[in-house]
């Protein structure tokens, strides 16, 4: 071979190699499946990411103490702003039941739907003053008869199907939710156990197993909590519903719908 050809190839080697150097393809990070992402991430959540256990549950508890209360009146008109139905702005979506109902129809009376504490309020006694009894992440429009039904249970898989709320069960001592709803009520609860730990006016709200928590500030069952958060992911209705109590009326969001492997992380 010829210097001169042999100059040649070496430069062809030359470029071929710095064509394979920019082809080298960019690294992907592997995730968890279960992991998720928000635009919260960097602000909001900032000081929580990264963290698990109790150290992620303080995190999350000072990050969502940060909010504006409202009173138990103003609770009738937001939830008509929060669980407004998608498909027709003159009416809310139930829990529960998943009827679409007018918001004038909101009372006491048979037909009507009224505010669902979903912690149930006995369990820590905490009344309707603001705090943990006007708090809109746990606060649903529900039926009124299906709301008495309810009444002050813990949450449970079993029992006999309730009136008037197709899907949903309910024995002596336990309320099931329709399929729809099992992940809503998990993520409620365990947000009212994050929110509140003792450190202001209010009990320090914990979820257990138990089904006979009576009056004590805790809830059950946490295992089918568990499973249900898992079982029912948040949906568009759900998530909407966060941005809407975080934008316009509490200024804090529910960790549990933005990270749902929270609850893992944490119980
Ligand atoms: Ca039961
Ligand atoms: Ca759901
Ligand atoms: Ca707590």
């Amino acid at each position: 071979m010829s210097v001169a050809r042999t100059a040649r190839w070496k430069a062809l080697a030359a470029a071929i190699s710095a064509v394979l150097v920019g082809l080298t393809l960019p690294t992907v990070a592997a995730t968890p499946a279960s992991a998720t992402t928000t635009a919260y991430d960097s602000t909001y959540y900032k000081n929580a990411i990264g963290k698990s256990g109790t150290s992620l549950k303080s995190s999350l508890h000072t990050i969502i103490s940060s909010q504006n209360k409202i009173s138990y009146d103003a609770v009738w008109n937001a939830l008509k702003v929060t669980d407004q139905d998608p498909g027709n702005s003159n009416n809310v979506i139930l829990l529960y039941s998943g009827t679409s109902r007018s918001k004038a129809l909101s009372g006491g009376d048979l037909g009507d739907w009224n505010r669902e504490h979903v912690w149930a309020q006995s369990h820590g006694n905490f009344g309707t003053s603001a705090g943990p009894g006007t708090d809109l992440h746990h606060l649903r429009p529900a039926d009124v008869q299906v709301n008495t039904i309810r009444g002050n249970k813990d949450f449970d898989n079993g029992g006999s199907p309730v009136s008037g709320a197709s899907g949903s069960y309910t024995d002596s001592n336990s309320f099931e939710p329709r399929d729809a709803d099992k992940g809503d009520v998990a993520r409620m609860i365990l947000y009212m156990a994050v929110r509140y730990e003792g450190d202001d006016a209010w009990a320090d709200l914990e979820p257990n197993d138990s089904v006979s928590n009576g009056s004590v500030p805790y809830h059950g069952r946490l295992s089918i909590l568990k499973q249900w958060n898992e079982q029912d992911p948040p949906s568009a209705f759900e998530e909407r519903r966060n941005d809407v109590i975080y934008g316009t009326y509490q200024g804090n969001r529910n960790p549990f719908i933005d990270h749902p492997e929270w609850v893992e992380a944490i119980w």
